[in-house]
């Protein structure tokens, strides 16, 4: 094995993904990666190689090489791990225009001839059980450039805008949404739960820091099996003081603009081959469109849908609603019984809360979830009561309403959900490596 600062970038070897940019054409090139395909024809191996940044053609002739060197390439398997060097070509034939003709080969590693991901049809199952291999398909490879560029493009708007990272813990006593999802962990001789949210304690840290936000992983005991729910999940969350209902959906609407936009520059490769057409994020723009609850329930019921006021909307209810638009929508004053207890009421009606989901359109459905929060110490203790919430569990919680308390909002969008729907998915669990389901924990 070769010492690990060949990665490096003055190492001698030059990157695929600068390659198919066109940067070195008819010069001479030496690369290292993993052999994505092979096939051969008339005394040539067509190799495909995949280096991490990207995947280029390199083309070996018989009678270009040492003997040994095509002997060996014949024998060569797949995602064996090789370095080889030769004259970068342009080509329209080859896949992304160029290609590289090999006048060296090495092998690094002969990996073992049985690789079982085949070009074939594979079940899902299957594919999820060799999630570790699967994760180098191209298909995984631009969901997770994606995915990574959404996180690198979030927190560039975070800066640009003066938010502050802040962490909380994973491990936590007290639920944020609901006793039913929660996940119980023995911690030494007691109980301790994996977090739903890292929003109690945001609220608490704006007393110290101002607006802040988080990207960090939640849990949720999930027991629904359904194309959006993973029970470990990425949270990208705000909380904002001095901010109301208005003013989080603003920011809701300037930070996903900004992420769309960006993505649809950047990204627009990868975008396409997953079936999105960059178009389709760039021309988002704020306000997004607006409707009340009530309308909602309103719109299920005039379509035959039927659905009791008072309910959460459900997956049915969201995927009809979503279909009739084309750009993300906002859901607005949830009934008290439909939200967590930390939700305000609405002053003006308080049978309904300050609150507002963010929906992606078209069969999508929720992506962020928020609002404002009590600021008020008597009306919190009384929804936490109305929940049969232990205010024990709340107490340094309710301090907050008695030192300094302020109006407040915040929201949290699902990283995974947000992915799924830019990338077009079919289900969530491909917005994530490794995905974490009611059924499956491995790999
Ligand atoms: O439950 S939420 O609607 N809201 C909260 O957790 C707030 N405490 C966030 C906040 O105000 N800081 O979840 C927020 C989002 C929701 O809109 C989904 O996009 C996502 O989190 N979410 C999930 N994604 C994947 N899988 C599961 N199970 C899941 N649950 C929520």
């Amino acid at each position: 094995m070769q010492p690990i600062n060949r990665n490096c970038r003055d190492s001698g070897f030059s990157y695929v993904r600068e390659i198919m940019s066109g940067k070195h054409v008819n010069g001479e090139v030496r690369i290292h990666g993993w052999l994505h395909n092979k096939r051969s024809s008339g005394g040539i191996h067509f190799l495909l190689i995949r280096d991490g940044t990207g995947i280029i053609q390199c083309t070996m002739k018989r009678d270009k090489v040492e003997p040994e060197i095509f002997d060996l390439t014949d024998r060569l398997t797949l995602e064996s791990t090789v370095e080889l060097s030769g004259t970068v070509k342009k080509d329209p034939r080859a896949p992304g225009g160029f290609e590289i003709q090999v006048k060296e080969l090495k092998v690094i590693h002969m990996a073992h001839g049985d690789f079982p991901i085949a070009k074939k049809y594979h079940g899902p199952d299957f594919l999820l059980d060799n999630r570790h291999l699967w994760i180098r398909s191209q298909k995984m490879q631009n969901i997770l450039r994606i995915r990574a560029k959404i996180l690198e493009v979030a927190r560039e708007w975070f800066r640009m805008n003066e938010y502050t990272e802040f962490h909380a813990p994973i491990l936590i006593t007290a639920a944020c949404e609901g006793g039913s999802t929660l996940f119980n962990v023995k911690y030494f001789d007691r109980d301790a739960y994996l977090t739903q949210s890292w929003q109690l304690y945001a609220e608490a840290a704006i007393a110290s820091l101002g607006k802040i936000y988080t990207i960090a992983p939640s849990f949720r005991a999930e027991k629904s099996r359904t194309r959006r729910h993973l029970t470990e999940y990425w949270h990208l969350e705000v909380e904002i003081p001095w901010c109301d209902l208005n003013g989080i959906m603003k920011v809701q609407e300037e930070l996903l603009t900004y992420m769309l936009h960006r993505l649809s520059e950047e990204m627009a490769g990868e975008l396409r081959t997953l079936g999105r057409d960059p178009e389709d994020l760039r021309r988002i723009e704020p306000p997004f469109e607006k409707i009340t609850y009530d309308e909602a329930v309103d719109i299920l019921n005039r379509d035959g849908i039927n659905f009791e006021w008072g309910d959460d909307l459900g997956w049915i209810e969201e995927k009809h609603l979503t279909l009739k638009f084309d750009s993300p929508f906002f859901i607005t004053h949830y009934p008290k019984e439909a939200k967590a207890f930390y939700h305000k009421p609405d002053p003006e009606r308080p049978e309904v809360t300050l609150s507002a989901d963010l929906l992606a359109p078209e069969g999508y459905g929720e992506i962020t979830g928020g609002g404002q929060r009590i600021d008020d110490f008597n009306v919190l203790l009384k929804r936490l009561e109305e929940e049969n919430l232990n205010p024990e569990d709340y107490k340094w919680y309710l301090d907050l309403r008695k030192y300094g308390s302020v109006p407040h909002s915040g929201f949290g969008l699902g990283v995974e959900r947000t992915i799924a729907w830019i990338c077009k998915l079919d289900h969530i669990r491909d917005a994530i490596a490794f995905p974490r389901l009611i059924n499956r924990v491995y790999p």
